[in-house]
């Protein structure tokens, strides 16, 4: 596939660019074949442990790739998670073995859906701030994008019991209803 290698060359210089924008400016990263648009978290209340990030991927090749890990200084421990109904109740699990984003296509991580669950922050997340979060593709490899902090609207979350977690599956359940009421109360 040596036309990708050129083509991520030439894009490089472009997404170092975007990066830098400021703040207040919707992100738009570009990496190879894919585009990772508006990452954005939800800021912790009082001293909630973690919190989410959400974003929307798309993959503009012929084929297939694949987010594979999260990594962000911001928090111990990034996840990849799905809210998924059950007997009537939102439950959220953890994702194992990836997102896949399919050929032309697009994925959106948001409220309700996949997100990145920041479980154990290092620190408080506040409204306006950013922070830097790596995205681990199967294919694309390491992309970094940076985040930024701000509250939901409308989106949806109260009908969502976003707390009632399958005991024993994590061990965050606790932040898990901080995060769950962050998203009632906005
Ligand atoms: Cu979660």
């Amino acid at each position: 596939m040596r036309h990708t290698t050129v083509l991520f060359a030439l894009l490089a210089p472009v997404c170092v660019a975007v990066l830098n924008v400021p703040s207040g400016v919707a992100q738009e990263v570009k990496a190879g074949q894919l585009t990772i648009e508006h990452p954005w978290a939800r800021p912790t209340l009082g001293k909630a442990p973690n919190s989410a990030a959400y974003m929307k991927i798309t993959n503009h090749g012929g084929t297939p790739d694949k987010l594979v890990g999260v990594k962000s200084d911001v928090a111990n421990d990034a996840q990849m998670h799905m809210v998924e109904k059950q007997r009537e109740v939102m439950r959220m699990r953890q994702v194992k073995g990836g997102i896949t984003v399919p050929a032309k296509a697009s994925v959106e991580l948001k409220p309700g859906g996949y997100h990145i669950m920041l479980l154990d922050l290092r620190r408080k997340l506040s409204k306006g701030d950013m922070f830097d979060m790596t995205l681990q593709f199967e294919h694309q490899g390491e992309v970094p994008v940076q985040v930024k902090i701000e509250k939901m609207g409308g989106m949806g979350a109260g009908t969502m019991k976003h707390d009632a977690m399958n005991k024993g599956a994590m061990k965050d359940a606790e932040g898990h209803s901080d995060h769950n009421q962050g998203g009632h109360k906005h």
